[in-house]
């Protein structure tokens, strides 16, 4: 029987979770996967952890790495994360530049039902899976075709910050037009310009819907004719030979690129981390969190989910629980973070709407996969945060505040600002700390370990 083939059935007996920790680039999944499994493996100090029930209850008899049943994908380089926070220069594991993947098992005491007569212990694995954010955004490309593609991102091109990028670009594909010269060779040009403007608006901006992802991050991709096209700006007459070149390399794209990254990584997967940054988003002002709000909107129609019926689980296994998360939450004080998952709600209000009607539970929460900052509050109440700054050297920040709900103009203009806190860890210290992992992991995991 095939690897997939066994876990098919293991998910149809509750005992394989495949997690998705969906986030676009810097929203911190890398942290968040690590934090995770430090939390897992060292789950036996249960007071560390007493919202995940497993561990309170003192039911988790102990949890491993085991080899993925993919043996073709890199494993998650989970020591890696953890000697970059820990190690002599301590600081935060790179960004992601591909994909890689990761199994735990767990075993533990069943509490009640047939199992836990049968035997006295059971055993869940758990896949998680790591990848580059800037792939991410290319799922919503799956459903449109280039032209629809195209008027939307030439709707986009003249809004806000956008305007201002785009607009030399604009001139040079109108200019281009009026030359003679090799098709091939003008669209890999213009393809190429296309792609540096998206990287500033990433850079420069702080931009969040960017296609496609492979300009930003192209992986083994870089200088392949695969990338070589953009939207057509829909202002301007499409060349009929330049319309079919773009059409086939869209196609090419959505076929060759999209697709095997989503099918290996994303159709198969049945609980769901939708994970936010929402505080870099307000830092980096207005324009910024519309377009993490349009990002998020688009992304999350490109996921299937159902109800977990049984015989349909087996078959095809959809999302039947998600959990919408706030990250970094240590960069802020205790008495924010409910503001923050109200933002965060209000932010992810289409996808939500999406999740209701398809009756998928969900939850909000606010995390941080590894904690750098310690909160405490001065005896005139003033709420204050302890880290430790670039140079590793401590500092105490006054906590700021969050807004509950979209900013108004006037926020806009005095904008918002977060402290920046460094790692600053022992390699003795484990687990590394963190904050409320054990409720997300009791949410994500805990109808499983019953
Ligand atoms: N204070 C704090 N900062 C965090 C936390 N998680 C992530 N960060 C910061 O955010 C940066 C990005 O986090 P990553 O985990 O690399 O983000 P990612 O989603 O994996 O990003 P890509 O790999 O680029 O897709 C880190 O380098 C840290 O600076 C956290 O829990 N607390
Ligand atoms: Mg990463």
């Amino acid at each position: 029987m095939s690897h997939r083939a066994r876990d098919l059935i293991d998910r149809g007996l509750d005992r394989h979770i495949r997690l998705a920790i969906t986030g676009l680039s810097g929203a911190g999944k890398t942290a968040l996967l690590s934090g995770l499994l430090e939390q897992m493996l060292y789950a036996n100090d249960s007071s560390a952890l007493p919202y995940w029930r497993v561990a309170k209850q003192q039911r988790l008899i102990g949890a491993r790495l085991v080899p993925s049943s993919d043996w073709s994908i890199a494993r998650f380089d989970y020591e890696g994360a953890v000697n970059a926070l820990t190690g002599e220069n301590s600081s935060w594991p790179q960004s992601t530049r591909d994909v890689s993947e990761i199994r735990i098992e767990l075993k533990f005491k069943p509490v009640k039902g047939l199992a836990s007569k049968l035997s006295d212990s059971r055993k869940v694995t758990v896949d998680l899976i790591d990848y580059p954010g800037e792939w991410l955004l290319d799922l919503p490309m799956l459903a449109q075709n280039y032209q629809q593609w195209s008027e939307q991102q030439s709707r986009l091109s003249e809004q806000g910050a956008r305007a201002e990028v785009f607009a030399g670009w604009h001139n040079r594909v109108r200019e281009s037009m009026q030359l003679e010269g090799d098709a091939d060779e003008t669209i890999r040009r213009l393809a190429r310009d296309y792609q540096q403007q998206l990287q500033r608006c990433k850079k420069e901006f702080g931009l969040y819907f960017l296609q496609p992802g492979r300009h930003l991050l192209p992986g083994e991709l870089a200088d392949a004719p695969a990338l070589d096209f953009f939207p057509w700006p829909t202002d301007l007459d499409l060349p009929e030979s330049w319309g079919e070149l773009l059409q086939q390399k869209y196609h090419y794209y959505q076929q060759q690129v999209i697709k095997p990254f989503y099918k290996s990584y994303f159709q198969d997967f049945n609980r769901q981390v939708i994970l936010v940054d929402v505080l870099t988003a307000l830092e980096a002002g207005e324009d910024a969190l519309s377009e993490l709000k349009l990002a998020l909107t688009e992304l999350m129609k490109s996921f299937e989910y159902g109800n977990n019926h049984f015989l349909k689980r087996l078959l095809s296994p959809q999302i039947d629980r998600v959990a919408l998360v706030a990250s970094k939450v240590d960069h802020i004080g205790p008495d924010q973070h409910a503001a923050l998952r109200q933002l965060l709600a209000q932010l992810l209000q289409n996808s939500r709407q999406q999740l209701d009607f398809e009756r998928i539970e969900y939850k909000t929460f606010s995390v941080a996969g590894i904690s750098v900052s310690q909160a405490g509050q001065l005896s005139d109440g003033t709420v204050v945060l302890d880290g430790f700054d670039h140079d590793r050297q401590r500092v105490r920040v006054g906590a700021p505040k969050v807004p509950a709900t979209w900013p108004n103009k006037k926020d806009w203009q005095i904008g918002f600002a977060y402290p920046r806190f460094y790692p600053h860890f022992s390699s003795v210290q484990s687990p590394l700390p963190h904050i409320r992992l054990d409720q997300l992991l009791d949410y994500l995991l805990g109808d499983k370990l019953e």
